[in-house]
Formats: structure tokens, C-alpha cells, sequence
């Protein structure tokens, strides 16, 4: 039950995050509503998901002219990315930038943990308490909290007894680490731990890579942008952020409609091979069926196993790290600068703990059912509890005491991933149910973001006082979701952090909506338009409309 018996001044909206959701949301609603609005952010500065993610190799997958606000045609001109993918502390630069740029920082409580959140129904309104003990309350409460930014450290006998240091890379120290000379053990061979590995064998004594599940891997081919190239991007903004929200994950590049089948094996193997020099993640638009079609993919991931095998000079590594058991991009595809490279390395071991899994963390290292490896740092790659575990570690209670881990007992249920049924006037940004993770991040936050402000705009304007999507509105969105996956060689990847498989005890539940970011924005405006189907608005407790 909230406690009423704290009254602090009431707010227009509370958002939980300073990332690129919560930045945004401050100022639609901010500047552009003229609300009264706070975000609340754990960390120190802003940021969100990369003000944590400070590990060895840190950079982001999109291209850096297209991983940016796109609401400001002021922003988009003075801002210069230097490198074709930007790195963690050049990301942080821009965000940084952005915060100052628009006065956000006054209206951001830094170091402020959201350790809980109740709906007042009697108010209204929802009551939200800091690990610090503050308490605040506000009309709409605003999730921006990211869908990567709950760590998952594997529950493994003995960790703590460890005598040396252990890290996860989504909770990198600020003051960085100093791996020279150590013998280091990573754990987990995903999109981060194939970013890290690298480096820290660059810098490390010696790396054993314990890997579960063999990955995909293209090259990044990352490099510093020519003045021309930067020219080219800020005179075609407005064409290339244009294709971004028409393209189904919201890169600046377009899917061919073309067949895997369409082309003859030289001309396909020709196609492979330019996507294989130009790098990242285009690798996958060079044929419209790759992500769809079984037989099509095949002839993708084959080439990849086989580029993976002319790299890796150790015909055992190079077994191991081929021996793919899921079909290309059925799992987030890594890209990689130098990560199979990495491999040929004398002071880098495979070890597959698939074959022989991780049995305990002893104090001077990792056994396995077949050997013992001493290190003195241990690294976890082993990525988030995904999407759901951002949300839950809030502790929020709706409607009736409802508790949000109860209501997603069985794995997260939404409309349109922007509200829960029995949470009211509580909005997720990129939440489950929505394309987030399956997107380019900032092009599916920035239309969930203003579609929450219109909402938000809306039900002012309507003297509206709650919303919350109708229960058939949920159960038919969760078949939607369910089919546009379906539709796609997604969930058959048994290991997916997308299904929750990455975490033990996790609902498997396939979360994002995998029918494409225009598809979906299409569905959201139609909502938007026809005066909110499937959501309940309320007007001193009844139905409007
Ligand atoms: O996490 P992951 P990540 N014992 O869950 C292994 C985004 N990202 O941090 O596959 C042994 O993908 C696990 O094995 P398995 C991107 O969306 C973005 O790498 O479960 N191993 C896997 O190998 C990405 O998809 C950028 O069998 C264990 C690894 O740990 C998402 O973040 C850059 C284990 C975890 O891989 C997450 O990537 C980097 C155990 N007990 C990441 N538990 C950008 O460019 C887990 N593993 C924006």
C-alpha cells in the first residue's frame, strides 16, 4: 500500500532512467507539454545503458550517424561522430552534450534509485520511493529504465570465495581495470563478450574464453569517418532518418526484397562477399529471406562458418567457434573488430563449456566437469536479464495491490508494449511487446517517447484522468506478438536472451515484437488516431469516449 502519510508536492509525470528514453521524455513533456516533470537515475550522470556498459571494446553496433536523436535538425548539423561505429566514451560525449544542450541536467535527481512504486487510486496518482527514502509522486510514472540494464551474473557455486577480482561488463568500474599481465577468464561469448575479447587479450597474460553457445560474427570494419562522408550525412538527414522510420529495425539501410534463391551461386556468393568487406550489420540486407526462410539462411550462416574457419588457424578453436547450433541472426548478430583474429592468439584458450559446463568459481579460478583454470579476474559477459528485469527490479504495484512480478508471472504481457492492464497511467518506454531490441534503439525510443507525450497531450486536453489498456486489448496483442515472430526464424534460437532463455527460471517467452518498426508505428499512430482503441480512459471513474 503507498504511504499517504508522505506528501510530497504532486508532479505532472515521474520517469525512472536518464538514458536516451529518459532524456528525451523530460524534454517532450518539459518543454514541449510545458508539464512539470523529474527523472530519476541511479547513476551518477546520464547516460543509462552505456553509462554502465564501460567495458574493454565498448562501441555500439549502428553506425553512428544514425545511432542519435533525429528530433533536432540543429542537433543532427552541429554534432560530429568521428568513427563509423561511436565507442562508449564518445557515445557519453553526445549524451553529455544533449544534457546541456537542452537544460536537461536541472530537472535530473542524480544517485536516485527507484526502489519502489504504488498506484494511489484514492489520488490518483503514483507514489514512488529512492533507496535513499525520498518519496515523490506524480500524475503518469514514465519506465525509461532500458531493456539491457539489469546484469546478470550466472548464480555459480563458489563465487564467493574467489580470491581474485570478478566483473560483469555490464557494471564496467568507472576508473577502468588494469588487465596486464593477468591471467583473465571471460565468461560468455555474445555481442559483448566478442567486443571485449580483443582487447583484453591485447592487454592480459592470458584470456581463456569459456563459451556456451558457438556465435555469428561479421566484421565491424570500424574506422574514422572521412570529411566527406560527414558531409554527405548532415546534407542528407533528412532523407537517411527518413528511411530509418520506414525500415524494419530502423537502420539507414534498406533490406533488398530479393531471394537468397533469386541469384545464382556465383552471383550470391559475390553479394556475401561485398557485405562481408563492407562490414556490420548490413550483412543480413543483402537478401530479403535471410531472417525468414530456413533454407535461405542456411546458405548466409555457411558462409560465415566458413569464413570462421579460414580465420581461425587452430582447426579445433575454429571447430568450436563454427559448430553454430541456431540459424544467422536468429540470435542478436555480434560484429566483431578482430574477434576470430583474436582467437589465433598464443595467450587466448577456448574452453567449451557447452560440452563440459562450469561447475563452480573455486577460489583461484573456473572448474569445469573436465578441468580446473586458474585466473586472477574473472569477466562476465553473460549479459541482462533482459527487458522484463529492468521493469521488475522497480518493485511496482498497480491496481488493487497488484504486483507487477505477479501480473508477469508468466512472462511480461502488454499493449503495444507501452502499458500494462492494472497499472494505470504508467507508461513503458521500448517496453516488452514492442520492436526495442530488435531496432536500432534510439529510432524505437524517440516513437515511443512522442507517442506517449501525444497520449499524455490528449488526456489533458480530454480531462481524462487514468489509462490502462483493456484486458482483449492485451490478450490480442500477445497473439500478435506471438505471430509476427512466427513469422521469423527468431525463436528458434533456443538460447535467446529475446525468450528469456539466458536467465534460469525466466518464462520463456518470446518479448519484442518482431514485425518491424514501421509496421508497428503504423499500428500506434492508427490507435493514436482512432481516440486510443483497446487502451480505457476514465473521467472520475468512468469510461470516456
Ligand atoms: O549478452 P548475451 P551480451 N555459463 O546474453 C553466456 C546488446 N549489445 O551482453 O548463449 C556460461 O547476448 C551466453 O551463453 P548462451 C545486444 O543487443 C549491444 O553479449 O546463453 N555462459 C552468451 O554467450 C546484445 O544482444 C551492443 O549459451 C553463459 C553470453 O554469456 C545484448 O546487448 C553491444 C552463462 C551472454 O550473451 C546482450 O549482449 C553489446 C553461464 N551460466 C551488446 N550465462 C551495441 O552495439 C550466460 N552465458 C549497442
Amino acid at each position: 500500500m503507498p504511504d499517504t502519510s508522505i506528501n510530497p508536492p504532486v508532479l505532472d509525470a515521474l520517469i525512472i532512467g536518464a538514458g536516451f528514453s529518459g532524456m528525451y521524455q523530460l524534454l517532450c513533456l518539459r518543454d514541449r507539454l510545458g508539464l512539470s516533470a523529474l527523472v530519476l537515475e541511479a547513476g551518477e550522470g546520464v547516460g543509462g545503458t552505456w553509462y554502465w556498459n564501460r567495458y574493454p571494446g565498448a562501441r555500439c553496433d549502428s553506425e553512428s550517424h544514425s545511432y542519435c536523436y533525429s528530433f533536432s535538425p540543429e542537433l543532427l548539423q552541429e554534432w560530429v561522430w568521428t568513427e563509423r561505429y561511436p565507442e562508449q566514451p564518445e557515445i557519453m560525449r553526445y549524451m553529455n552534450h544533449v544534457a546541456d544542450r537542452f537544460s536537461l541536467r536541472r530537472d535530473i535527481r542524480f544517485n536516485t534509485r527507484v526502489t519502489g512504486a504504488s498506484w494511489d487510486a484514492a489520488e490518483n496518482l503514483w507514489r514512488v520511493e529512492t533507496h535513499a527514502g525520498q518519496h515523490y509522486a506524480a500524475r503518469y510514472l514514465i519506465a525509461a529504465v532500458g531493456c539491457l540494464s539489469t546484469a546478470n551474473v550466472p548464480k555459480i557455486a563458489g563465487l564467493d570465495s574467489f580470491e581474485g577480482r570478478w566483473l560483469h561488463t555490464g557494471e564496467w568500474p568507472h576508473e577502468g581495470v588494469d588487465f596486464t599481465g593477468l591471467r583473465v577468464g571471460q565468461i560468455g561469448t555474445g555481442s559483448t563478450g566478442i567486443q571485449s575479447v580483443p582487447v583484453i587479450a591485447e592487454q592480459a597474460g592470458h584470456l581463456t574464453v569459456f563459451q556456451r553457445t558457438a556465435n555469428y560474427s561479421t566484421p565491424a570494419r570500424n574506422a574514422p569517418l572521412t570529411a566527406e562522408f560527414q558531409a554527405w550525412v548532415k546534407a542528407n538527414y533528412g532523407d537517411i532518418t527518413q528511411t530509418m522510420r520506414q525500415t524494419r529495425n530502423g537502420h539507414w539501410f534498406r533490406i533488398q526484397d530479393r531471394s537468397v534463391f533469386s541469384v545464382s551461386e556465383e552471383e550470391r556468393e559475390a553479394a556475401f562477399e561485398r557485405a562481408w568487406e563492407k562490414g556490420g550489420l548490413q550483412f543480413r540486407s543483402e537478401f530479403g529471406d535471410i531472417t525468414t526462410n530456413l533454407e535461405a539462411n542456411s546458405k548466409a550462416a555457411e558462409f560465415i562458418r566458413r569464413k570462421i574457419r579460414e580465420t581461425v588457424t587452430d582447426p579445433e578453436k575454429a571447430r568450436l567457434l563454427s559448430e553454430i547450433d541456431h540459424p544467422y541472426a536468429a540470435k542478436r548478430p555480434p560484429i566483431d573488430s578482430g574477434y576470430f583474429e583474436a582467437m589465433n592468439r598464443d595467450n587466448v584458450t577456448l574452453v567449451d563449456v557447452k560440452a563440459n559446463p562450469i561447475v563452480a568459481i573455486t577460489p583461484t579460478g573456473i572448474r569445469t566437469t573436465a578441468a580446473e583454470y586458474e585466473v586472477d579476474v574473472i569477466v562476465f559477459a553473460t549479459g541482462f536479464d533482459a527487458m522484463t528485469g529492468p521493469l521488475l527490479r522497480l518493485n511496482i504495484t498497480g491496481r488493487d495491490g497488484l504486483a507487477l512480478s505477479d501480473a508477469w508471472a508468466a512472462g511480461p504481457r502488454s499493449y503495444l508494449g507501452l502499458q500494462v492492464e492494472g497499472f494505470p497511467n504508467m507508461f513503458t518506454v521500448t517496453g516488452p511487446g514492442s520492436p526495442s531490441v530488435l531496432t536500432n534503439m534510439p529510432v524505437a525510443i524517440e516513437q515511443h517517447v512522442e507517442w506517449i507525450t501525444q497520449a499524455i497531450a490528449h488526456l489533458r486536453a480530454e480531462g481524462v484522468d487514468r489509462i490502462e489498456p483493456d484486458p482483449q486489448a492485451v490478450a490480442d496483442w500477445l497473439v500478435k506478438v506471438d505471430e509476427a515472430a512466427a513469422e521469423t526464424l527468431l525463436p528458434q534460437a533456443s538460447s535467446s536472451w529475446y525468450l528469456g532463455a539466458n536467465v534460469p527460471g525466466k518464462p520463456r517467452v518470446f518479448m519484442p515484437y518482431a514485425g518491424g518498426m514501421a509496421k508497428y508505428r503504423e499500428i500506434c499512430d492508427r490507435v493514436a488516431a482512432e481516440g486510443y482503441t483497446g487502451f480505457v480512459l476514465e473521467r472520475d471513474g468512468a469510461a470516456v469516449g
